[in-house]
């Protein structure tokens, strides 16, 4: 049998910025209940591929390579909640344009090469409790300010206590033509 595994492309925070995101998601919980994600695994999905043969990871690496994104500057200043108020999330007020941009590169890129992946519209939120019992406040309170430089390719493994990420590779989005690093 071939092995297989449940692999999506996504945005991984730095210590920092989890530690950050992680404090408002303990806040958000607070009004919420439910069940708090871990702090090491706070991610912010660009495109979900869900099982894949083994085999297949060496193509998505290649295709990561190839895409051409830029860094930009993500600040997660609002709350929401989907699936009849269960799962909370953080998200930016809008996507930046490079944000959008790097996830609809990576939607387009997989699907020419064969891959299935979402076709609903790209939907920037970071899951931050799931199994909620009452709804979040609108806004996150100070908002996380997160510079993104790199996305990465994501291997979850699914277990009875929830799912473990591991970082599988990762890839630089460099800063835009005349931006001042930092
Ligand atoms: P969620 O946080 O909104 O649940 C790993 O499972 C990541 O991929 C999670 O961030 C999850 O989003 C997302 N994900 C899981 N299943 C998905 C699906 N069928 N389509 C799109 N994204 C999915």
């Amino acid at each position: 049998m071939t092995e297989r595994q449940r692999v999506f492309f996504a945005l991984w925070p730095d210590a920092a910025v989890a530690a950050a995101l992680y404090g408002a998601a303990r806040r958000i919980h607070a009004q919420t209940g439910g069940r708090l994600m871990r702090r090491d695994g706070l991610h912010l999905t660009l495109a979900f591929l869900g099982e894949q043969p083994a085999g297949r990871v060496e193509a998505l690496r290649r295709l990561a390579a190839s895409m051409t994104g830029e860094a930009f500057e993500l600040l997660l200043s609002h709350a929401g909640a989907w699936q009849r108020g269960r799962i909370v999330w953080s998200g930016p007020g809008a996507a930046p344009p490079a944000l959008a941009a790097l996830a609809e590169g990576l939607a387009g890129a997989l699907r020419a090469q064969g891959f299935e992946v979402e076709r609903r519209p790209f939907a920037a939120h970071v899951t931050l409790v799931r199994n909620a019992l009452a709804p979040p406040p609108p806004e996150v309170e100070p908002p996380v300010r997160w510079l993104v430089g790199e996305f990465a390719l994501v291997r979850s493994h699914v277990g009875t206590d929830g799912a473990r990420y591991e970082v599988i590779g990762r890839w630089p989005l460099p800063a835009p033509d005349g931006d001042a690093a930092g």
